[in-house]
């Protein structure tokens, strides 16, 4: 024990001194699965070849040609029509992929590429037959209209884009500034360093995602994640197309959001007042932040369990737990037969459906302490009372006081699969989120009651298993049940899961990325894709993160990224 709390010091001690040391103490579980270990013959080089030049997630339909175009970033522009609307929006990710392409040919990697002593460029690409001459500029086709420079993402957007290189010219058409931000992705990726040049294939691209909601989560209550690093998620996400932001901003062991009406809730129950608290200020930019990539942040105030941090300040909110008829000293899940409770969570929410933008609020429902409300005697008076029998039903009754709540402040909501496990009364525009193991079946009985769900039960981005795990993410088809047509149109994507009992902002990045990005692949492309191809473009992707400054780490064993 007294290890483990140096340990914790130690770690501690090594991430103030630059060492991105991961939480050594976290209850993060950890699968093993049997690695499979070569242990004769292994051939040198990279386990598996990178490919160049292509898209993660892969396209709905590409055709590709090996004529090649040349571009030279100090030449190379994007053509945007005079009267398009939302132009500083557009601005925006015009600047961002322009930087991004150019550094793609940064002299740092040229010098890593080149061979030494050869004349690269010429032997390259002006001895190549398949080299047909200079893209110098990406010509912009938005037939949408932006009317509206504060236009922000929305479940069910439009993200179709096409995108065409021919030998002459290039041009990205989307009926939507969603489509459009897409597209601008994709053409990113096209674009490859050989030997010193940037090379643009000839190709012909028409994509749309296969489901319209494609998250991360990420909890920021274990572990306090800073601003910064939240930013750098978010720009990852753009990377691989994720479009939802699913912020799981409190939990028992921390409340970082700062209050308006109730600001004690994180002056006493965050880890730090100030310093471990994310300031309205703060709420803004990361919302604007996403908002820019085309991603939707979607709040988690978790209740009625996972609050016990909500207790530090206002312990009269949560029920008092009993052993024989004495308190035991513990607080469980909010207390559902108080008033106080709803007039609490009447402003608190009021505050942040009007500080989140989004038209869904996840409310949370899941592992809600049973035990606790059972041991106490006035919550038995009030069951009693009200004729409520079971403990399942004591959580519809508070479910209900909560959605009428939502509904009165014209917000949607997503719930956990909990809610619906336990026979809560949901409308139809409720979204049940499924979370546990046996998820498949859960999303088979969820959409046969004719509800909408999102999956993440094959998304786990704590639990980590040897090797290359992405092939297990990637493995996960969320349409696998045996349902109707009718049942899988109400499957409305996924998300994949970051909790963070053992991730702080050393590990976040690398722990996520490239592992989310099988999600992102399986949430936004065409069902059956080779697993091999899957490897070498992943191989690449990530790759490609790490030149864009994120720390993914390496997904499929031995390698080198040039
Ligand atoms: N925290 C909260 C968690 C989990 C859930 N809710 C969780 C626990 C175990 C697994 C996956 C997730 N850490 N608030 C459940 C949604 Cl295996």
């Amino acid at each position: 024990e007294a290890a483990k709390a140096r340990l914790e010091e130690h770690t501690c001690r090594m991430n103030t001194r630059g060492i991105r040391a991961q939480p050594p103490n976290g209850p993060g579980l950890f699968i093993t699965l049997t690695l499979i270990v070569a242990s004769h013959a292994i051939d040198p080089g990279p386990a598996v070849i990178a490919t160049k030049g292509e898209v993660w997630p892969k396209p709905q339909q590409q055709q590709k040609s090996s004529d090649y175009l040349v571009i030279r970033p100090h030449i190379f522009s994007f053509k945007v029509p005079n009267d398009v609307g939302c132009p500083d929006f557009l601005d925006d990710a015009l600047i961002r992929y322009w930087r991004i392409i150019s550094s793609t040919a940064s002299l740092e990697r040229r010098g890593r590429l080149q061979e030494v002593g050869k004349p690269s460029h010429k032997k390259f690409w002006h001895s190549d037959a398949n080299f047909v001459g200079y893209l110098d500029s990406l010509k912009i086709d938005l037939s949408g209209e932006c009317q509206d420079e504060d236009v922000r993402p929305d479940f069910g957007d439009v993200e179709n884009y096409t995108l065409t290189v021919t030998t002459k010219e290039a041009t990205l058409s989307a009926p939507s500034i969603w489509g459009f931000l897409r597209g601008l992705e994709t053409f990113s990726q096209l674009i490859y360093l050989e030997e010193d040049a940037l090379i643009i294939n000839a190709t012909t691209i028409n994509d749309f995602p296969r489901f319209p909601h494609r998250g991360l989560l990420l909890d920021t209550s274990r572990h306090f994640i800073p601003v910064y690093v939240i930013l750098e998620t978010l720009e990852a996400m753009a990377y691989n197309k994720f479009n939802v932001f699913h912020w799981h901003i409190t939990d028992d062991q921390s409340f970082p959001f700062k209050s308006h009406v109730f600001p004690e809730l994180s002056d006493k129950g965050a880890y730090h007042p100030i310093s471990k608290v994310y300031q309205p200020n703060d709420v803004k930019k990361i919302i604007e932040y996403a908002r820019l990539r085309g991603i939707r942040v979607i709040p988690e105030i978790d209740t009625p369990g996972h609050t016990r941090s909500w207790g530090v300040s206002h312990p009269e909110l949560l029920t008092t737990c009993y052993s024989n008829a004495t308190p035991t000293g513990e607080l469980g899940p909010l207390d559902p037969t108080k008033n106080a409770t709803y007039k609490f969570l009447t402003k608190l929410f009021t505050e942040v459906v009007n500080v989140f933008p989004d038209s869904y609020f996840h409310i949370g429902g899941d592992e809600v302490d049973f035990a606790c409300w059972k041991s106490n005697p006035q919550i038995a008076a009030f069951m009693k009372k009200n004729d409520i029998k079971t403990y399942s039903q004591l959580e519809d009754f508070y479910v209900q006081k909560v959605l009428d709540l939502l509904h009165n402040l014209n917000s949607k909501h997503l719930v956990w699969e909990e809610v619906f496990v336990n026979g809560v009364n949901i409308p139809n525009s409720t979204v049940v989120h499924i979370w546990r193991d046996d998820g498949i079946e859960t999303l088979n009985n969820v959409t046969k009651a004719g509800k909408l769900a999102i999956f993440s039960s094959c998304w786990y981005l704590d639990h980590l298993a040897e090797g290359g795990d992405w092939l297990k993410f990637y493995n996960c088809e969320i349409l696998d049940f045996p349902g109707t047509d009718q049942q899988k149109k109400l499957v409305l994507g996924g998300e994949a899961c970051m909790w963070t009992e053992s991730v702080n902002e050393y590990n976040l990045i690398s722990r996520v990325w490239p592992r989310a990005s099988a999600a992102a692949e399986k949430l936004w492309s065409a069902k059956n894709i080779d697993v091999e191809d899957a490897a070498t473009r992943l191989e690449e992707h990530a790759c490609r993160m790490n030149h864009r400054g994120i720390q993914a780490e390496p997904p499929n064993g031995p390698g080198v990224c040039l």
